[in-house]
């Protein structure tokens, strides 16, 4: 299972390619393009969003509504690239006119400045356009098809806010479907609606200041299988892959599994889940404090994946850099930018580990039809006792 994503923020559009997943999924567009346009909501968010209306086109790997096994490509077309269409052209050569909006005063915390040295970048338009956080609008999109085969394996997840800037707004719901109702009746995406009002004024206090806000994240995924991911060597481990692939989102600077950093601070006792059976459910924990992981596989307890999201670095206010041209200081370039990200970060963070676990479960089973693949599951999961 692989997949690739291409495309500038403002170039004609996003392109992905998956491979690996199953023939004989049945693909519903429509969940896709509610996931993108969830993705597009979320209080704090810039002007940028007014502009797009993210949709998906599926050009390849998909036959009357149903998976064919081979390599499914999806395009999202970026609607802004109409106000970029000469600054973003993709072959006509450079002049004067079409290389209006150069960026040369890297902003600190962003890609500009070490991008634009590694690959000798004169402007560094070309480095952001790429390190923009528009790409994750299809990471979602190719997480949205991995979160329908998850789906058909009897999987559910979600992920939702804990944390925006100082203020925690986390209430302990349980299931993922309770998270679900709770987090889509509010614009920040929060389990503790009460804390709406302030996180509100929060963002708006901030967006008056010219400064920006960061916060945490919390993705819960239940009937996880027993045993994807192995404790033989360190890279089978499936929490060290979902750890990376989180990082490997915008702005992350820290990922940690159940209790995580907190988990340091008890003893054992209080940390370790204690282990029981009965006859129905069979094996399980008394506790979840791991997250669902023991020895990097899963353990058949909820999978809890938390993540930190720094502020977003461009500042309406903006900080001291040095001009690349002129080595003078000055203050940094200023983009259009929101003034928190955190809310659509939940959900790309979710489908980051959706499709970390769905490429975990084609790599544990023969993956080229779904129907065998559920057969498969099923079995395993009766061996399993769970
Ligand atoms: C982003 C800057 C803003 C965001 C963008 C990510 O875009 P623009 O510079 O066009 O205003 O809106 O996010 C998206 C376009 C999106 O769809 O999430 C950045 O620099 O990372």
């Amino acid at each position: 299972f692989t997949y690739l994503t291409a495309g500038e923020s403002h170039g004609p559009q996003l392109t992905g390619i998956i491979e690996g997943i199953p023939a004989g999924l049945t693909l519903d567009v429509d969940q896709i393009n509610a996931a993108l346009a969830d993705r597009q909501r979320g209080y704090g968010r810039g002007n940028r969003q007014k502009i797009e209306h993210d949709q998906v086109e599926i050009l390849g790997g998909v036959r009357h509504g149903v998976t064919l096994g081979s390599p499914i490509t999806l395009v999202i077309h970026n609607r802004d690239h109409a106000h970029w269409s000469a600054i973003m052209d993709p072959t006509a050569p450079a002049t004067p006119e079409n290389t209006t909006r150069k960026v040369t005063r890297p902003r600190p915390g962003h890609a500009d400045l070490v991008g634009g040295l590694k690959y000798r970048h004169n402007d560094m338009r070309n480095v952001l356009e790429r390190s923009s956080a528009r790409e994750t609008a299809m990471r979602v999109a190719i997480g949205n098809v991995c979160e329908q085969l998850l789906a058909a394996l009897d999987i559910q997840i979600v992920g939702y806010v804990r944390q925006i800037g100082p203020v925690p707004a986390e209430q302990p719901l349980k299931s993922v479907a309770e998270i679900k109702a709770v987090t889509a009746a509010n614009d920040l995406r929060i389990t503790d609606p009460d804390k709406v009002d302030t996180i509100h004024q929060l963002i708006d206090d901030t967006r008056g200041a010219g400064d920006t806000l960061g916060g945490l994240i919390k993705v819960i995924a239940e009937n996880v299988p027993v045993g994807l991911g192995s404790y033989v060597s360190w890279d089978t481990k499936l929490d060290a892959k979902i750890a990376g692939a989180v990082m490997g989102i915008n702005a992350m600077k820290g990922v940690a599994i159940g209790d995580g950093f907190e988990a340091a601070t008890r003893p054992g006792s209080q940390v370790m889940d204690p282990i029981a059976f009965d006859q129905k459910t069979g094996y399980h924990r008394l506790s979840d404090h791991l997250g669902g992981f023991e020895g990097g596989m899963t353990n058949g307890m909820p999978l809890v994946v938390n993540a930190a999201m720094k502020p977003i670095p461009t500042l309406y206010k903006a900080l001291q850099t040095v001009d690349v041209q002129t080595k003078e200081v000055m203050k940094a370039n200023v983009e259009r930018s929101d003034t928190t990200a955190i809310v659509p970060a939940a959900l790309v963070v979710e489908n980051v580990v959706a499709i970390e676990l769905a490429k975990a479960i084609l790599e544990a089973f023969e993956g080229d039809n779904l129907a065998r693949l559920q057969d498969q599951v099923k079995a395993w999961r009766m061996e399993m006792n769970q």
